[in-house]
């Protein structure tokens, strides 16, 4: 690998790079969450949506040329984006634009594949001229110093550099699993395996696609070419042109790490499933979180809505009330009620004894009187009528809301609409 003497080398290749954030997809596997909204736009950690992670990566990463495709219920991505990330305005070539998928004229269909939506997005590329083009998902929790991956990519003198980390095997099959040589040099890519390989050596973990990838901007566009000309691809990165890649160029992979302790792989959660989703935002109440969302070296930006200050309020003749090990949000409001181990996010509010438990409560959505909500995720908005117990009767929870493998009852306003109306 060459050296690197340059100090502005990494800040050199930061800006010769465009990143596409592919935020399209409809992520079927969080359920309901996603029924009104894409992915991305789920929100995150009490004040964050999912998006804002891969999107302060980039800026913390020096990368401002931001491309971010969207398709899927995009409304509340769109505002989100408009709202909290319009702040690089084109001045110094520096611009997060969106870019919806078009049904165009020759094309009755919207974007195919992960591939597809980048080649329908092949002008905004020639237009922009960068000599590396980083494609990102906008759907993982995760820091990463992105300058770190290109500089890889560079110094190794690859086509394509994709970001990787070790997995267990058994959860290997919802990735892309690849093979690797001594030179980290790619030698085998398999999508969604049911059999994934092992590392060697290691036969309890695989290596795992981040899938995040750094190509040689011409070396993308002879691929995406090739790609669109096949009747046979599904266009997609994962299943066609990675694999396509391995065989007719340099194809690296770069290990995951974490920014500030390098010997140890870094924090990345995908919150792809409603139990994953869950799992990570409770990690963050716990007293060594995994991810600081408070790093100053590592912020992580957002739309903040102006709200007014949490409240917390006691009850003459309730004994209980408090708020332990959670996460609380600007405009939440408690009030004789106790809240453990969970997150509030913007704009909550508890009733006079309610017991609230290992429970996401996301922003708007409120808990009535004399509730007990134990292990739930209780979507924007949602109303929890007086007396509701959850978390308790499996059954009923099953029968009335949606209830996870792991034991996690989502409830969404449907569902208590539902509720109401007596189905
Ligand atoms: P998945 O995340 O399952 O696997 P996919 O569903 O193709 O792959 O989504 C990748 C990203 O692109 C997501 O952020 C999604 O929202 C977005 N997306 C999907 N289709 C889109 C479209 N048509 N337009 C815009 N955005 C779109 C991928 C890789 C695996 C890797 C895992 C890691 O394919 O190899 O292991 O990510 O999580
Ligand atoms: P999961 O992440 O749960 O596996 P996804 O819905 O993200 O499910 O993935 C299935 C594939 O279908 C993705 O490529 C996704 O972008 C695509 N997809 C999902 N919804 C739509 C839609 N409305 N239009 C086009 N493609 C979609």
């Amino acid at each position: 690998m060459k050296t690197i003497a340059d100090p502005r080398f990494v800040s050199r290749i930061t800006r010769d790079t465009l990143a596409l954030v592919m935020a399209g997809g409809r992520g079927t596997r969080l359920r309901n969450l996603t029924s009104h909204r894409a992915k991305p736009a789920v929100p995150f950690g009490g004040k964050f949506r999912i998006i804002d992670f891969t999107l302060s990566n980039c800026i913390n990463s020096g990368i401002r040329r931001i491309g971010v495709l969207t398709q899927y219920k995009s409304h509340a991505l769109i505002q989100h984006l408009e709202r909290g990330w319009s702040f690089l305005r084109g001045q110094f070539g520096e611009f997060i634009e969106l870019l919806p998928a078009e049904q165009r004229m020759e094309m009755s269909s919207w974007y195919l594949g992960t591939a597809d939506a980048v080649f329908q997005n092949i002008d905004f590329i020639r237009r922009h001229q960068p000599a590396h083009v980083l494609v990102l998902a906008g759907d993982h929790i995760y820091n990463m110093d992105y300058g770190a991956m290109l500089a890889h990519h560079v110094g190794s003198g690859a086509d394509i550099t994709i970001g990787c980390l070790e997995v267990p095997l058994a959860d290997a099959i919802e990735f892309g699993v690849m093979e690797i040589d001594e030179s980290t040099r790619v030698h085998g890519f398999i999508e969604k395996s049911d059999t994934p390989k092992s590392m060697p050596g290691r036969p309890d973990t695989a290596l795992a696609s981040m899938g995040i990838y750094v190509f040689d901007a011409r070396f993308l566009l002879e691929m995406l070419h090739h790609d669109a000309g096949s009747c046979t691809s599904a266009h997609d990165f994962g299943r066609d042109v990675i694999p396509a890649a391995i065989s007719s160029g340099k194809v690296f992979a770069y290990p995951f790490r974490d920014i500030f302790e390098p010997e140890k792989q870094g924090y990345w959660r995908d919150v792809g499933t409603v139990d994953a989703y869950w799992r990570a935002n409770i990690e963050l109440t716990a007293s060594d979180p995994g991810i600081d969302l408070d790093d100053e070296r590592w912020p992580v930006w957002t739309h903040a809505e102006q709200t007014a200050p949490a409240r917390f309020t006691s009850v003459a003749g309730v004994a209980r009330g408090g708020v332990m090990d959670s996460l609380v949000c600007g405009g939440c409001s408690v009030t004789g009620a106790e809240v453990t181990r969970s997150v509030l996010f913007t704009g909550v509010d508890v009733g006079v004894g309610s017991i609230v438990d290992e429970t996401l409560l996301l922003p708007h959505s409120s808990v009535g009187r004399n509730c007990r909500i134990r292990k739930a995720v209780i979507d924007e908005g949602c109303h929890l009528p007086d007396g509701l117990v959850v978390g308790e009767d499996a059954a009923a929870d099953q029968r009335l809301f949606h209830r996870t493998r792991e034991g996690v009852t989502l409830i969404t306003q449907e569902m208590l609409e539902n509720l109401e109306a007596g189905d």
